[in-house]
């Protein structure tokens, strides 16, 4: 995710600092950083720590762009782009400061794939029905395939949400692991029945082996039926965190975003800075 943007001027003077996420940075490094684009005055993308910094000159001022290690390098050029366009627009007067800071949000919005797995009929495109807002079916369609959806309306920092809503039954399995590429949460869906909940273990050890690098949690639905299992026992059984759910019930949308963003949460690395004792001053 693109965390924060900084512009720099001319006098080393930092003129826009935006912060998108819980996500924090050094200033030093990002000052180290513009005075090192304004000496080769080329477009530059460093890894320092966790941190992948973006920067391109502007004038004599720089442009930069923090994201995290794995957003992909063209990505992030292009958000560059487009930020240091409206910028620009505002040095040429022909956007107001204002405007580019309330809008600077948008330019720089980029993917989160979700991918929602499970057997068949669990519920899994109900529950990316509900996350979109949408009246959830309650009549069963199996998916054929995939179903890539984009989750309106429902920003996680500068993240959009697209659900990779898998098809459950048995001739559509194999395709999952060809698609889990690139997904930082992986959500596993159980009916929470006891049966289902059991045959989905072997998912969660399918993800283990592949090594999948994605956060993985799963979601006991249909509690509303008799005789559903408690997530908490569905956790001691999967031994990944369990959200208990009715996907059916549109008031639970809300809820069912705030799974993903705490699951976002948890999979956004620790930044951990260390100051060397010469660079104190006390
Ligand atoms: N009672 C109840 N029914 C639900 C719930 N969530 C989904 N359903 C129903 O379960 C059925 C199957 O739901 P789907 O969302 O299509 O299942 P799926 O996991 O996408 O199935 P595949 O596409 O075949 O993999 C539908 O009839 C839904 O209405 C729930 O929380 N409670
Ligand atoms: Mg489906």
């Amino acid at each position: 995710m693109i965390h924060h943007c900084f512009v720099v001027d001319a006098r080393d003077k930092i003129v826009v600092q935006k912060k998108f996420w819980i996500i924090t940075v050094d200033i030093r490094r990002v000052e180290e950083f513009a005075a090192r684009v304004k000496e080769s005055q080329v477009l530059l993308c460093e890894e320092i720590g966790p941190t992948k910094f973006i920067g391109k000159p502007l004038g004599r001022g720089v442009v930069i762009l923090c994201a995290e290690s794995f957003d992909e390098d063209n990505v992030l050029q292009d958000k560059l782009e487009t930020v240091t366009q409206k910028f620009q627009q505002v040095l040429t007067y022909q956007l107001e400061f204002e405007e580019f800071m309330e809008r600077l949000e948008d330019f720089v919005v980029t993917t989160l794939k979700v991918s929602i797995i499970g057997y068949g009929g669990v519920g899994k495109t109900t529950l990316v029905t509900l996350m979109s807002g949408g009246t959830p079916p309650r009549t069963y369609t199996p998916t054929v395939a995939i179903d890539i959806q984009k989750v309106e309306g429902a920003r996680i920092g500068t993240y959009e949400i697209s659900c990779w809503d898998f098809a459950g039954q048995d001739r559509f399995r194999k395709l999952w692991e060809l698609y889990f590429r690139g997904s930082r949460i992986v959500l596993l869906v159980t009916d929470s029945t006891l049966e289902n909940v059991l045959n989905s273990k072997d998912i969660i050890d399918l993800i283990r082996r592949k090594e999948i690098p994605a956060e993985v949690l799963a979601i006991a639905n249909k509690q509303d039926l008799p005789g559903a299992l408690k997530p908490s026992l569905v956790q001691r059984i999967l031994g990944v965190r369990v959200y208990g759910m009715v996907a059916i019930d549109t008031a639970n949308r809300a809820k069912a975003l705030d799974i993903i963003r705490e699951a976002l949460r948890r999979a956004t690395p620790e930044q951990v800075f260390h100051v060397e004792r010469s660079d104190m001053a006390f």
